[in-house]
């Protein structure tokens, strides 16, 4: 995606610069500003993408291996996110929908725009459906995952307001703006890294994180990002405009954006836990072997840490579906939710 978008972004950059230096009259002086905009946004908007993308994977991965299943509709998932991608490259438009640009235009980029949330929406009911029967193994990185679920799926339902051009006549450069990429980008891509911190860390340094801090940032983090970050859909529709930082005392934003920046202050802090976490857990941490959380996938077939190279056989991928699975025998009448209960995990240490 960044090999499609970013020659985008660097010519918009380098007619910028001749603008700047050699009087080209590409954006200024007479020339087209908003092709700036343009160039800007195919780079941009798939670049969203770039980052949520990762952290699609690694939820996808912690969720199955935490339900003790493989992931239900691989195939669908990868379908998604590569449909994701395509349609990632025709929605720039939603950015400039109060630019003046044509009606038929602004039509077009708000269907395709909504288009996005079919895959997406896909890939959400693919991890609920995952999670759902499944045993559930409550760890850290369970959590961050499931916050992510939570926060994500917000993100994506206040992400539906700015394409229907007549909504972003209001929402456009507004605090809801601030929001909704918040809770994309905090909630989605932040909230899956902290997910794969907490699951692979065994991995890297043979110890794991200590659960009960992983705990702790997660109550506290995830409640004070809320509180922080929820509040400015409100700031959005009474009517707060972005990257400002002085109004008047009878708008009412005041109370809001100091409610804002305690609990962001507290969100941030909360952060000193995880970083304690990882320096303490890595040297006194509890000493783990080959697959602490029951993963199947080949990471979980070597040592913690792993030798280099990895490998000196060529292993073989399993599928927890096809070990435990609920398409096996079914002469027996016990229920899937059942059988999956009562499931042990191949190699799992507990
Ligand atoms: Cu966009």
């Amino acid at each position: 995606m960044l090999y499609m978008s970013l020659p985008a972004l660097i010519i918009g950059i380098v007619f910028l610069l001749f603008d700047h230096t050699i009087g080209t009259v590409f954006f200024t002086s007479g020339g087209d500003s908003l092709l700036f905009q343009h160039l800007f946004w195919f780079f941009g908007h798939p670049e969203v993408y770039v980052v949520i993308i990762p952290a699609f994977g690694i939820v996808s991965e912690v969720l199955a291996t935490s339900a003790r299943r493989s992931i239900f509709g691989y195939k669908s998932m990868v379908f998604a996110m590569a449909g994701i991608g395509v349609v990632g490259f025709i929605v720039w438009g939603h950015h400039m929908l109060t630019s003046g640009m044509d009606a038929f235009w602004r039509a077009a980029f708000m269907i395709t725009t909504m288009a996005v949330a079919i895959p997406t929406g896909a890939k959400i009911f693919n991890w609920l459906a995952t999670i759902w029967g499944g045993s559930l193994v409550m760890k850290t990185h369970t959590l961050w995952s499931l916050g992510f679920l939570v926060t994500f799926t917000l993100g994506g339902i206040s992400g539906m307001f700015f394409p229907v051009a007549g909504l972003d006549v209001h929402f456009h450069d507004s605090y809801f703006v601030v929001a909704h990429f918040h809770y994309v980008f905090i909630g989605g891509t932040v909230f899956g890294l902290l997910s794969g911190v907490y699951y692979w860390y065994p991995k890297v340094t043979g110890r794991k994180l200590n659960e009960t801090l992983g705990m702790w940032h997660f109550l506290i983090g995830f409640s004070s990002y809320n509180a922080a970050f929820w509040p400015m859909h409100k700031l959005g529709i009474m009517g707060m405009p972005r990257r400002t930082h002085s109004y008047l005392e009878e708008t009412g934003f005041a109370e809001y954006n100091m409610a804002v920046s305690i609990f962001a202050f507290i969100f941030g802090l909360s952060q000193l836990l995880l970083v304690w976490n990882i320096f303490a857990s890595g040297r006194n941490g509890e000493p783990v072997g080959k697959d602490p959380w029951g993963g199947w996938s080949l990471e979980w077939s070597t040592t913690s840490p792993p030798p280099t190279p990895s490998f000196h056989d060529i292993p073989t991928q399993g599928d927890m579906n096809e070990l435990y699975g609920h398409h096996g025998d079914t002469s027996d009448k016990k229920s899937i939710a059942k059988k999956l209960w009562e499931a042990k995990p191949k190699g799992a240490e507990e």
